[in-house]
């Protein structure tokens, strides 16, 4: 039986010393998985908010002061668009993992290897987090036999392995509010026939949260046209009857969105 990556991972993480969780920083509660400190028990965590270039960066700082507060966890935001801050991401593995190295010098050991995963919902950023740290030696790897025959560990920096293979986490018990955050911010396959409704639940956050970008986006003055008629009508949507294309309205909301047009969004806000 072939094992899916995140069964590979959970074998592994008895060997793991520290974890790195990818979420989202528009939403670092709703994309994190909800059994996390279940699942990784006591190891150390390293959290990444990654795609801050789209986040509101107010709320982002304020929730990065929070979950920094949380012993054996550290929070930063990152966006491996520009792909910067690598060195300061490599201090902060070395901080996490000070036990374990002086544990291992105690016993007289020269050198320690430090073994880190990387974890995450789908989409948040895992395998570019990967590919980044890993570098030019991924592709070295690529000529070796598959994960399936094997985890391979990877080295990134001195004393410092990777798994490379990210852990999908799995998405269950999801609450309803947490599954439309992530299906709008494209953490989430919805269905086809949600694609409206996922516009207007959007669009109903930003004229509460965002008043300015959405009506900026828009190119109106009034709340009360806040809604995807507005859109169709100011970008020609027309369906074959002449009534404006609500769904292709609704497709460009949520994709103008996550392409940051509406400037950046915090979505736990709510
Ligand atoms: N704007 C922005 N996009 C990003 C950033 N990091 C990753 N992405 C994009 O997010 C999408 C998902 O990235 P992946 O690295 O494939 O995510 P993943 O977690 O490995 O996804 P799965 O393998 O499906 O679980 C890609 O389109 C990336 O280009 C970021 O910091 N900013
Ligand atoms: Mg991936």
């Amino acid at each position: 039986m072939v094992m899916s990556n995140w069964q590979i991972i959970r074998g592994q993480i008895k060997y793991i010393d520290l974890l790195i969780e990818v979420c989202d920083a528009r939403a670092p509660y709703s994309s994190r998985h909800p059994k996390a400190k279940e699942i990784f028990g006591s190891k150390p965590i390293l959290l990444l908010l990654n795609k801050s270039d789209l986040a509101d960066k107010k709320y982002l700082d304020n929730e990065l002061e929070q979950l920094n507060k949380l012993p054996n966890q550290k929070a930063i935001a990152l966006s491996l668009k520009s792909k910067q801050h690598k060195q300061t991401i490599l201090k902060i593995i070395e901080d996490l993992t000070k036990v374990k190295r002086e544990a291992s010098k105690r016993k007289g050991l020269s050198t320690t290897t430090i073994r880190i995963c990387v974890v995450g919902m789908p989409n948040v950023g895992k395998s570019s987090l990967i590919n980044w740290l890993i570098g030019h030696k991924r592709a070295k790897v690529g000529n070796k036999p598959g994960i399936t025959k094997g985890p391979q560990w990877i080295k990134i920096d001195k004393g410092l392995e990777l798994l490379d293979t990210p852990g999908v986490l799995p998405r269950e018990n999801l609450d309803n509010k947490t599954r439309t955050k992530l299906a709008i911010l494209n953490l989430l396959k919805a269905a086809p026939d949600e694609t409206e409704t996922l516009a207007n639940e959007s669009l109903t956050f930003l004229k509460i949260y965002y008043p300015l970008a959405i009506k900026q986006y828009l190119d109106i003055s009034e709340d009360e046209n806040i809604n995807l008629e507005t859109l169709a009508q100011k970008r020609g949507f027309l369906s074959p009857g002449g009534k404006y294309n609500l769904n292709r309205a609704a497709h460009t909301l949520l994709l103008d969105l996550n392409d940051g047009k509406l400037g950046g969004v915090f979505l736990d806000r709510v």
